[in-house]
């Protein structure tokens, strides 16, 4: 295979709902979709998942393009392969989402031009998977019970809340309090710190699944005292950007669960490389989203398709976030379950007409 063409394309789309972190505030995203053509004509596409800030990640759009745009498409046009996992570059250091665009986009090529599904290529064993919601910080606790209900009705069987300091046990307790069997969990994106383990042990008694990412991304110390004190399963998120990372989390037992996501590790192939440690090691994974338009969302759709992948991962249906998505038809969940596509590559057809509608900036390199 050799890659003649690399396009990137800006774009951007309104959210259906405006959602909240313990760090920010978004009402629209701009992702980077990543084109890329093989010498036979075949297109596979994948997404850089970037938030437009560097507060999830030190990662921005901006940060995205300039890296991809310079060294990581430069570095694989022309350049003959047979595998994605060819393609990696160990060169350039961190800036994992940008990496995770071309990573998933030379997956997708890869699984087109061999006429496989992308699930089945990356050793996908189920045709489906359970989908869990993540929902943001509201306004008033009646208005996240507003949200818990509709996600409950339309089917999904988990639910995770985002967390911070002045909106947790109180969310925690009145949605525990109306849903005493949901599968609930929530998540602090690295909000907290050693001097709140104390006031994060009141949540131990909420039966919750996890706590995902209490603590500082490098703070794994502070996750492994709060695992030896509490009985609720630690989650870690921000923490896990290599293999490496999980191998030191792993040893300090800093987590009982691993939220694998695409973006966060630098593609499929580092993600897979996860899920198949974690498993070796007894760690419950599921797979963690961004908000990903459909083409990072079938990428984690396949991803969740792996055996180890036992927790219902945030692969929730493309309206949730989302008018009109990128690929026809969008990703849609049934009671809480999305189908794992059994076409060609991604699965779904790109819908390049919208792409086009909403782009806000472009870029082709061409061999
Ligand atoms: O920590 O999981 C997170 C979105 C932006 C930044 C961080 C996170 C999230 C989500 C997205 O929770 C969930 C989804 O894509 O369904
Ligand atoms: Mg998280």
């Amino acid at each position: 295979l050799r890659i003649v063409g690399a396009r990137l394309h800006r774009v951007r789309l309104p959210l259906v709902h405006e959602f909240q972190t313990s760090s920010h505030r978004k009402t629209h995203l701009d992702h980077i979709l990543v084109e890329l053509e093989d010498a036979s004509g075949a297109i596979g596409w994948g997404e850089i998942a970037s938030s437009s800030d560097p507060y999830y990640a030190p990662e921005t759009v901006e940060s995205c393009w300039h890296i991809a745009s310079q060294y990581l498409l430069p570095a694989i046009l022309g350049r003959p392969w047979n595998h994605p996992e060819q393609l990696t570059n160990r060169k350039v250091r961190g800036n994992n989402f940008a990496k995770a665009g071309v990573d998933t986009a030379a997956w997708a090529l890869w699984a087109e031009t061999r006429s496989l599904p992308l699930a089945t290529v990356l050793g996908g064993t189920r045709t489906e998977v359970v989908a869990g919601v993540s929902l943001g910080i509201e306004p008033t606790i009646d208005e996240l019970l507003t949200q818990v209900q509709q996600q409950v009705a339309a089917g999904y069987p988990r639910v995770k809340l985002k967390i911070a300091h002045d909106w947790d046990v109180e969310p925690v307790r009145a949605v525990r309090t109306a849903y005493p069997e949901l599968d609930l969990h929530v998540d602090a994106n690295g909000i907290y710190t050693a001097g709140d383990l104390e006031h994060l042990r009141k949540l131990d008694e909420y039966r919750l699944t996890m706590i995902e990412q209490p603590f500082a991304p490098r703070d794994l110390l502070t996750h492994a005292e709060l695992q030896r004190t509490i009985g609720t399963p630690v989650c870690l998120d921000e923490s896990v950007e290599t293999v490496a990372d999980l191998e030191i989390a792993l040893k300090l037992e800093a987590l009982q669960v691993l939220n694998i996501k695409v973006s966060r590790m630098g593609g499929l192939t580092p993600a897979r490389e996860a899920h198949d440690r974690a498993r070796d090691a007894g760690i419950a994974v599921w797979c963690g989203g961004m908000h990903e338009f459909g083409i990072g969302r079938l990428a984690n759709v396949a991803l969740s398709s792996l055996p180890g992948f036992t927790l219902p991962s945030d692969v929730s249906a493309s309206e949730k976030y989302y008018a009109r998505d990128l690929v026809i038809p969008a990703v849609v969940a049934v009671q809480g379950v999305v189908q794992v596509p059994q076409a060609t590559g991604l699965g779904h057809t790109v819908d390049r007409d919208l792409i086009t509608a909403n782009t806000v900036a472009e870029l082709s390199l061409q061999l």
